[in-house]
């Protein structure tokens, strides 16, 4: 039989589909859309860790269009940002160029993947075409008030030299340079994602997306529920207003504190503290919001001042610290040392008194040593609170405090209004006029995209402004509204504009009028699978639900979720689980090993080096076992495929028992040990062929269940066996469960001759299970020692003990 030759095999088929597409809209299909992330057309090309999520994708797309589906299954490039920009910057080449290039060779190297994608499609956020819809987005934000101007201090990188969205801070470093982020004050346009917070929230109950996904999106969005308090300020007449999620905590309040930031902390100082109020004010604007919560010593200052506990009317002092962030909750704090880590801490710092009112089965503790933080037990030290059970009193003493007149009931989020503008070069352009007398001014809808213009210096100029503000020509303007001379605004959009909607698009990416036909997104819309690293949980798959709850909400989409089911694959590493990177120099290329060993061998071992949704170490070597594989594969198919045999009851059943453990694998996702089951399959096949030789349909079923996975091959082996058409052409097979039964038989078990027991048992039972079924069986006669077993196959099993 003619060998196993992956080069010529994937040359005739790569060929073959260009001309005949496998994948057709005939109008009567459904659809199913399979979405990757879209890359980011970076220098480095991709690599084997790349692939991986590619795979995945073309598989899961590949079964479904097996399954009777239309597919979508679309490619875009995620193409503004920095790292092109500062690859300009470091070269002198206009991002556009060393994009299109990165595009060009990147496309080449997919196409070796063999992924079945829909090029006609193609979307690229860089282009005028499609950042005018990105413009037009931002445009009916800004007409329903969603998008906003503000002043306020921001993250700011000084490497980069840009603001950036608390999303886009990670452990108080730069997400993009790893560079430490400060605060800087600054005129900022701000996206009111803050508004969606609820939706966000309860919407999550739609979602087939990981559960750690959600709850990662549910901690970001942070909603607790609580009371806003009243404290009279002592001789004064104002009332701090503080928010607490634990009111039942009210009588242990033994100090508060405000952030610097709050509007009365310097108006609370007095002739004596004055001096450190002011000094510690200052520090604390210095220190981004990260810096602040991070554990180190807490630092702060006394004002001087005394605030009176509603409930008792103890005095408690009114304190400073960068603890209490300014933007959340009220800013300000009651503290209740005994219950709160924080508090503790900052009690036992500076010497403030620390009251227990909630204890262990009411057992208050002698010297506490740290906070109890635990939610129940019971309420002591608290008047007439005393003795009921906290977590009881924790729900209703919102409510009590509402009806005593010193407070409310409140719920509270995490989540910010989203920082939208970027002070650097390569972005989409704010579509904004600023005008003396009109103020912000959209630019009409009808002269979108607002063409980013040609630049001499990409550098971003580190004074809070883009480098577009040096264009004099592009940034004076006139008023759309009144005529009169007026500028641009010159901050671009972050990164994430363009992604946060890019998935609708690739369905209508042509059309002139609309970001996507009512008619078009009707009908491919929305994503059922999306498939993508977990690195973007709280960045771009949040934003992407916000824009498509908007978009929904002016009628653009008839969806109000964006991606149904979401796969997050896990990454493939180097040696030692260490990230492939350029600066590492352990980037394993696929180029290499597609020469060597096919496409589709390696496909399958992006699947096979692990369980998809984790890390897993990657090993070249692995892929010659998976060569080897389709090697014996192709082999089995090539002798049996003219041979005729009968389809023995046999065979029925391994064919049967194949598709169902292939089908549920797949279903569930364990595509690794999808794999591993065709190399079992293969080798039992191996086995039977040598007996019987392998029937017709089951070769045809094995070609269809390789197909999704290592595509040439089951084209190749489809037409061996007398097809004309494609592959892909075929339903999924299905399973008969009947027929996947194994025959059972009946074993008598005896002990030194005589017959003690008779048992069921699978008609290819091994020796090994069929001895140890048979001990089991005659377990409390087996007294003495065995010093002989033995197995008449299928008949008898006698145990000789002494
Ligand atoms: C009293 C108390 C007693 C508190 C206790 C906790 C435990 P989450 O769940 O995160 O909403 N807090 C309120 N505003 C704050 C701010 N701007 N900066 C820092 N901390 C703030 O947490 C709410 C709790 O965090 C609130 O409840 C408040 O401390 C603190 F045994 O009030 B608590
Ligand atoms: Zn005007």
């Amino acid at each position: 039989a003619t060998p196993y030759n992956h080069r010529e095999i994937e040359q005739k088929w790569r060929k073959k589909w260009e001309t005949d597409p496998v994948n057709v809209n005939d109008g009567k299909k459904p659809k199913y859309y399979c979405l990757d992330m879209f890359p980011y057309p970076s220098g480095n090309g991709i690599h084997v860790g790349h692939w991986r999520g590619y795979v995945i994708s073309d598989v899961w797309s590949r079964y479904k269009m097996l399954q009777g589906y239309y597919l979508i299954h679309p490619m875009g490039w995620d193409a503004f940002g920095l790292p092109a920009e500062n690859y300009a910057i470091k070269m002198g080449v206009h991002p556009a160029k060393s994009t299109a290039e990165n595009i060009a060779n990147i496309k080449r190297q997919l196409a070796e993947i063999a992924a079945i994608y829909d090029w006609d499609r193609e979307v690229n956020t860089t282009d005028p075409e499609f950042y005018k819809w990105t413009q037009w987005i931002f445009v009916k934000m800004f007409k329903e008030g969603l998008a906003y101007e503000k002043e306020m201090p921001i993250n700011w990188c000084p490497s980069c030299k840009t603001g950036l969205a608390n999303e886009e801070v990670v452990n108080g470093k730069c997400e993009r340079c790893g560079e430490d982020v400060t605060k800087k004050n600054l005129k900022q346009w701000m996206l009111k994602i803050t508004k969606y917070a609820e939706r966000l929230l309860a919407d999550m109950d739609q979602l087939d997306w990981p559960e750690k996904v959600k709850k990662m999106q549910a901690d970001w969005i942070g909603k607790s529920y609580g009371a806003e308090v009243d404290f009279q300020i002592k001789d004064r007449d104002e009332k701090i207003t503080v928010y607490t999620t634990r009111p039942d905590t009210l009588y242990g309040a033994t100090f508060m504190v405000l952030a610097p930031e709050h509007k009365l902390a310097s108006k609370l100082s007095t002739d004596e503290t004055k001096e450190a109020v002011e000094k510690y004010i200052y520090e604390a604007s210095m220190k981004s919001n990260v810096d602040r919560l991070q554990d180190k010593e807490k630092t702060g200052v006394f004002t001087g001042s005394y605030a009176i506990n509603p409930l008792n009317g103890a005095k408690i002092p009114i304190w400073l610290s960068d603890y209490v962030l300014a933007d959340y909750g009220t800013g300000a704090i009651m503290c209740v040392p005994a219950h709160d880590d924080r508090d503790f801490e900052f009690a036992t710092k500076f010497n403030i008194p620390i009251i227990q009112v909630i204890a262990k089965d009411g057992k208050e503790i002698e010297n506490m040593t740290e906070a109890y933080t635990e939610a129940s037990g019971i309420v002591i030290n608290s008047g007439d609170w005393n003795g009921m059970e906290s977590s009881v009193l924790k729900k209703e003493a919102p409510e009590m405090i509402e009806k005593r007149g010193f407070g409310k009931k409140t719920t509270n989020y995490k989540l910010r209004d989203w920082v939208f503008s970027r002070q650097r070069y390569w972005g989409e352009p704010i579509p904004i006029i600023h005008c003396d007398e009109c103020g912000a001014v959209p630019v009409p809808e009808e002269q979108l995209p607002l063409l980013l213009p040609e630049v001499e210096s990409y550098q971003p100029t580190g004074t809070g402004e883009s480098p577009l503000a040096d264009i004099e020509e592009w940034v004076n303007t006139t008023c759309p509204v009144c005529g009169k001379p007026a500028k641009r605004e010159t901050n671009t959009m972050p990164q994430w504009a363009g992604s946060s909607w890019y998935f609708l698009r690739y369905v209508d990416n042509k059309n002139s009028k609309e970001l996507v036909s009512k008619e078009n997104a009707e009908k491919y819309l929305p994503v059922d699978m999306y498939i993508g690293g977990v690195e973007h949980a709280v960045l771009h798959l949040l934003y992407s639900r916000f824009y498509t709850k908007f978009l929904y909400d002016i009628g653009v989409v008839n969806f109000k979720e964006p991606f149904t089911k979401l796969f997050n694959q896990g990454m493939i590493t180097g040696k030692n689980g260490i990230k492939m990177s350029k600066s590492k120099g352990n980037i394993v290329s696929p180029d290499e090993l597609v020469r060597d060993y096919g496409c589709d061998s390696l496909r399958l071992y992006e699947l096979f080096v692990g369980p998809p949704e984790l890390d897993s170490e990657w090993d070249d070597r692995g892929i010659d076992g998976v060569y080897r594989f389709m090697n014996r594969f192709w082999n089995l198919v090539m002798e049996n495929k003219d041979k005729n045999a009968k389809e023995t009851k046999e065979l029925v059943k391994i064919r049967n028992k194949m598709i169902y453990d292939i089908t549920t694998r797949l279903e569930a996702f364990n595509l690794n040990t999808v794999v591993s089951g065709f190399m079992e399959y293969n080798n039992k096949l191996i086995e039977l062929s040598k007996k019987d030789g392998i029937d017709i349909k089951t070769l045809e079923v094995l070609a269809i269940l390789i197909a999704p996975f290592a595509p040439h091959m089951g084209e190749e082996i489809w037409q061996q066996l007398g097809h004309k058409n494609s592959v892909f052409d075929n339903e999924w097979p299905s399973y008969d469960e009947a027929a996947m039964k194994d025959d059972e038989i009946e074993i008598a078990i005896q002990i030194n001759g005589k017959t003690r027991a008779v048992i069921q048992v699978a008609a290819d039972i091994s020796k090994e299970d069929a001895i140890a079924a048979g001990k089991n069986a005659v377990a409390e006669k087996l007294t003495g020692t065995i010093v002989k077993e033995i197995y008449v196959p299928g008949r008898i099993i006698n145990i000789v003990q002494k």
